[in-house]
């Protein structure tokens, strides 16, 4: 399998993000990628590849999925943040107030001069900093995806997007989650331009992937479906429910497994069981993996207790589904453990279900 590599990613280097009213390191680091580097090179999984996209490639792909109002925010936005303040060079960018939903009367159509005002807008959470490498960091990575997804459209098997920052949390305009841009969600899309019919995705991290949720949430041709910690006690809170199944024409093609905090191995393989089926009877001709390795016993941050060896299971049975694959990098906080839970489920899937 080959690898698509972002030699930007550690531009984006956030230092703290806020939880529960005081600033904390950040968990999603530059050394995970190094760590899945390493592993991927200490057992040979396949070719290491940087992608050759062109500018305007990656502008097309990326607007298939998120909205230029959020992209030309995005673009601009750490020059905004050190206009308003000489002295925030020195400082990651951070929301701190926010328009809640429409039904409390608050306006996101009007957008606010203020930048502070505006990066609430667009980030749903205090814990996603961002800074001056941030945006050629994200575009790097769905530089990616996209590469990836012309690999399994030329005839690959599968293709590993090696990407960093992760994706699955940014919804069409938004970021949260440690994510700006949906690196899942732009090969999916790439894969239905290049032909194609029926894509699913199945997003395996601890958390909800609520951001390709909402991408593809009124659509029949993309199938969307996570395997995560219960929003009632776990991150992103307010979405992921059991009960949402899709809008509009995608209704039916949305399908969320909830796990309670503390699911061990066997009670997530039945999801993934179930999530296989579902894959099955939609009658994919292509799959994307949103690759969270965060479902590890041993992460700092989520609740399942996956032990290393249960990722090539994982791996196994993702390939059993018989489909052309594109991973994509997500979570994984368990620095050290991350390269070799990530390369256990890669070998797993190539040696096959
Ligand atoms: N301070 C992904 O796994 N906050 N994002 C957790 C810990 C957000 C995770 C609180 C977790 C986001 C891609
Ligand atoms: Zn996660």
């Amino acid at each position: 399998m080959k690898t698509l590599h972002n030699p930007h990613h550690a531009l984006h280097q956030g230092r703290e993000e806020m939880f529960r009213g005081r600033m904390v390191p950040c968990h999603e680091v530059p050394a995970r990628l190094d760590f899945v580097l390493t592993e991927l090179q200490r057992r040979a999984l396949g070719p290491l590849e940087t992608p050759a996209i062109p500018q305007a490639d990656l502008d097309a792909a990326i607007a298939r999925v998120h909205s230029t109002r959020y992209t030309d925010f995005l673009a601009t936005a750490w020059d905004e943040w050190v206009a308003m303040d000489p002295a925030n060079a020195q400082r990651d960018a951070l929301p701190s107030v926010w328009p809640l939903g429409n039904q409390h009367a608050f306006r996101t159509d009007v957008l606010p001069q203020n930048f502070a005002a505006r990066l609430g807008v667009f980030a749903y959470d205090s814990g996603s900093p961002l800074m001056a490498g941030t945006w050629t960091a994200a575009r790097g990575g769905a530089a990616c995806a996209l590469a990836a997804a012309r690999e399994v459209l030329g005839g690959a098997a599968s293709a590993f997007a090696l990407t960093r920052p992760p994706g699955h949390h940014a919804g069409p305009d938004f970021l949260g989650g440690y994510c700006f841009l949906n690196n899942g969600a732009i090969a999916a899309q790439a894969l239905r331009d290049g032909g194609k019919q029926r894509v699913a995705v199945l997003d395996v991290d601890y958390h909800h992937g609520n951001g390709t949720q909402s991408i593809f949430y009124e659509r029949n041709d993309v199938l969307t479906i996570s395997i995560h910690g219960d929003p009632a006690t776990e991150y992103p809170f307010f979405i992921g429910h059991a009960d949402e199944r899709g809008a509009a024409a995608g209704v039916g093609f949305n399908l969320n497994l909830p796990l309670p905090r503390g699911s061990d191995f066997t009670t997530w393989r039945a999801a993934l069981g179930q999530a296989l089926q579902a894959v099955a009877d939609f009658k994919a001709d292509a799959l994307v993996v949103p690759m969270g390795l965060d479902t590890f016993e041993g992460d700092p941050i989520s609740g399942f207790t996956l032990q290393c060896e249960d990722y090539f299971a994982v791996g196994a049975a993702l390939a059993s589904a018989g489909l052309p694959t594109v991973f994509t990098f997500e979570g994984g906080y368990a620095v050290e453990a991350v390269g070799v839970n990530a390369v256990n489920l890669l070998y797993g899937f190539q040696r096959g279900g």
